[in-house]
């Protein structure tokens, strides 16, 4: 009997909105239900791709902002081989953060429209679902370690937060907000279930 294609789950927001912690619980919680189920995240600082981008997070390193664009694009490009086998071997994957952040991360830079941003992505794996935990940048600038990144402070985390709301008019995506302040992994798997095309 061929088994049934892994679900492939996105979970987006702004810095500190709580999308790892989410990410780890909706990945038990479909174990749980007996679905095979993994974490993955971008960037995936474990690459030699990934080590460059997390330097330039950490502010090691400079790199010119479309080169660093093209790297978090190219580290999503690099793992496409896996996550097609995982997904084909029936393996749900929850994805903390995909070409979403990439493209609301880097126009909120100037100069940057989310059109030349998103190119770069065209033709990765669609997500099934999309989940965009929100939360307003204020609140997230009250939890823990805010400001210790690249990119982590109030004013650019506004401007990221515009972007998201540009891209969550894509009606070809199957966007699904969330309070942030909240546990919902229940409902997630619910709407997960009952919006699921494949
Ligand atoms: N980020 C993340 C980007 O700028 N572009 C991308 O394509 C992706 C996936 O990198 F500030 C930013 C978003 C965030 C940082 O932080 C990664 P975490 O804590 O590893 O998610």
């Amino acid at each position: 009997m061929a088994c049934q294609r892994g679900a492939l789950i996105v979970l987006e927001g702004v810095d500190r909105a709580g999308k790892t912690t989410q990410c780890k619980m909706l990945v038990q919680a479909l174990q749980k239900s007996g679905r095979p189920a993994e974490a993955m995240r971008f960037p995936d600082r474990t690459t030699t791709i990934g080590q460059l981008i997390s330097a330039y997070l950490e502010k090691k390193s400079e790199l010119e902002d479309h080169t660093v664009h093209l790297l978090f694009s190219a580290n999503r490009w690099e793992l496409v081989p896996t996550m097609k086998k995982k997904l084909e071997q029936g393996i749900t994957l929850v994805v903390d953060r995909y070409a979403f952040s990439g493209a609301a991360f880097t126009s909120a830079k100037p100069g940057f429209s989310l059109e030349w941003c998103m190119k770069p992505d065209v033709g990765l794996p669609k997500p099934d679902l999309v989940m965009f935990l929100q939360l307003s940048p204020a609140e997230a600038a009250l939890r823990g370690q805010f400001g210790v990144e690249r990119y982590e402070t109030r004013v650019f985390q506004n401007a990221v937060q515009q972007k998201f709301e540009l891209l969550m008019k894509d009606s070809s995506v199957n966007w699904q907000v969330q309070d942030g302040l909240g546990c919902r992994v229940s409902p997630f798997i619910v709407s997960f279930k009952a919006r699921r095309k494949n």
